[in-house]
């Protein structure tokens, strides 16, 4: 990272590539995440590689609801691990929610490798290791998940996530948020709450709002809650990807 210059008129994309490079080379990140990196990127460069207001009022709507759940869970990915290691920590900090691996290419290898990087960033409790539940109709191995975590959450983070995933947690009952910079994936479609934003700076800005929120009473977060429109925000990321067409 050191070798990338600041001033580099794509250097967060840069950083991005080369942070999922170091994912893979460390047993962290699935070789699929390259190819998932590379359409975010093309979809990034679309929106101007900002937060763009519609995605900064999703952000703002997922803190609140963080805060109204009684058991919030952030689910971490292999990209997710490479990218935002230690913010994921910030934002599990500022909303009591809880971390949790959990993998489309599930090997105990790749679990372990992430479970060991998300401590060194000062992760205390990861679960995930256990996976004695799992997400009905879904095959075996991507249905796993713990008991006492994303199978009893009441809302879940869901970043980069596989469509199929992303509607079955849906059908479960939780409230879904999910990061995604392509708004037309299914995994946004059926979130309660998308986030269509690169997860380089959604989650900094989650945990920005969940902090300037954390004296609000119940009341107020509920209406934040209720403001937000999510087809709303997905038309104005899509038509903010037309317009940088
Ligand atoms: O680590 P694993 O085994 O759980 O595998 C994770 C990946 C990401 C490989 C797996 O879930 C997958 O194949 O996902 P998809 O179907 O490629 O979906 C990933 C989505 O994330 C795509 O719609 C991308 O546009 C989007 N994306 C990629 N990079 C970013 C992103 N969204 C936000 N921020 C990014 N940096």
């Amino acid at each position: 990272e050191d070798e990338i210059p600041e001033d580099h008129p794509r250097y967060q994309d840069l950083l991005t590539r080369h942070r999922i490079e170091r994912g893979v080379e460390k047993g962290i990140t699935h070789l699929q995440g390259m190819h998932a990196e590379g359409r975010g990127s093309a979809f990034d460069y679309l929106l101007g590689e900002e937060t763009i207001p519609s995605a900064d009022e999703a952000e703002r709507a997922a803190a609140a609801h963080l805060l109204l759940a009684d058991r919030p869970v952030l689910s971490i990915n292999g990209n997710v691990a490479a990218l935002v290691p230690g913010e994921m920590v910030d934002l599990a900090d500022a909303t009591g929610a809880d971390l949790e691996i959990n993998l489309f290419n599930r090997t105990p290898e790749r679990i372990e490798a992430i479970a060991s990087h998300l401590r060194d960033h000062g992760a205390e409790a990861v679960k995930g290791l256990e996976a004695d539940a799992r997400i009905p109709r879904l095959d075996h191995q991507r249905a796993k998940v713990d008991a006492d975590g994303i199978y009893a959450a009441d809302v879940v983070v869901v970043p980069l996530e596989d469509g199929d995933r992303a509607e079955a947690l849906a059908e479960m009952g939780k409230t879904e948020i999910v990061i995604d910079l392509n708004p037309l994936s299914r995994s946004p479609r059926v979130a309660e709450v998308p986030i269509v934003d690169n997860i380089i700076r959604a989650v900094p800005n989650m945990t920005e709002h969940a902090q300037d929120l954390a004296d609000a009473s119940e009341g107020e977060l509920e209406e934040i809650v209720e403001a937000f429109e999510r087809e709303a925000a997905l038309e104005a990321a899509e038509k903010r990807i037309r317009n940088g067409l």
